[in-house]
């Protein structure tokens, strides 16, 4: 394990969003970010998949507590800031520890982790009365966040909204652009996309922007190819904290433990020899 120092245990929710540090740790972050690949390759030891935070930064703190001391690697599927009451403390906690111990903990790119939804869902407007003028800069660390993470011998593959159509094989994502906004339509689909029972292929989705829904068949299209067993995603709401489609082929994760209301936000452990359980945040 890679030992971290007591830093962000004892860490005050002033210090975490305070402007300077803000400012040295987002040079940083992009700097790791900006080296790795597109598609990360998780390990073979025990993983632990995060849904949604969204400014949950006590539930992060939470999970840390009781997961960074045990041989896991953390994978957290995206969508850190917007919506909830500690989006800069959220963002900035897992940052750090992504630059403390890079291999420890994968920060995969939710949708809205986007200039264009910053502006509309509430990252912005915290940034700007907490911080100042930061915009530019968290988007730009956002740009390198990977999009999509797969364990091979476990047959599992992770990304925040789901499969794309259009896009064969997974090695594809290696070779996506890095970009502000998601401007290339497999980089949207991979981010906004949501599983749907009882359809064939892909139909429009009510999200708009060019998203989609996919069934069962494309989903099992693709794992064909690409030597998959399970699809982990988030980008959904459900009150139990995760929901699985298509009899367990996808399994979707909430992790924050409100949305409006309260929620029983759950993540997901998958042990090295892919069984699985659920646990509460
Ligand atoms: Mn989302």
């Amino acid at each position: 394990m890679t030992p971290v120092n007591d830093f962000f245990w004892a860490m005050h929710q002033a210090e975490v969003s305070s402007p300077e540090w803000t400012e040295d740790l987002l040079v940083r972050v992009t700097k790791v970010l900006s080296h790795e690949p597109r598609l990360i390759h998780l390990p073979e030891g025990p993983l632990v998949f995060v849904g949604d935070t969204h400014g949950d930064w006590e539930a992060t703190k939470s999970l840390l507590a009781q997961y960074w001391d045990s041989p896991t690697t953390l994978v957290f599927l995206g969508d850190y800031v917007d919506r909830g009451p500690h989006q800069i403390e959220n963002i900035n906690l897992l940052f750090e520890l992504k630059c403390q111990a890079p291999e420890r903990i994968i920060l995969l790119r939710g949708n809205h982790e986007v200039k264009s939804v910053n502006q509309r869902y509430g990252f912005y407007s915290e940034v700007t009365d907490k911080l100042g003028d930061f915009t530019e800069a968290y988007a730009a660390s956002f740009q390198e966040l990977p999009l999509a993470a797969v364990s091979s011998h476990r047959g599992v593959f992770a990304v925040h909204g789901g499969i794309a159509e259009g896009l064969e094989r997974l090695e594809e994502i290696e070779e996506l652009p890095r970009e502000v906004e998601l401007e290339h339509p497999i980089t949207f689909q991979l981010l906004w996309n949501d599983p749907k029972e009882n359809i064939q292929g892909f139909r429009p989705n009510f999200r708009g922007g060019g998203s989609r829904v996919f069934g069962r068949d494309v989903t099992e299209r693709f794992f064909e190819e690409n030597d998959l067993t399970l699809l982990v995603r988030a980008h959904e709401v459900f009150e139990q904290g995760y929901r699985e489609f298509f009899d367990g082929l996808v399994i979707s994760l909430f992790s924050c433990r409100h949305y409006g209301r309260p929620i029983q936000g759950k993540v997901l452990l998958i042990g090295s020899d892919g069984d699985r359980q659920y646990f509460s945040v």
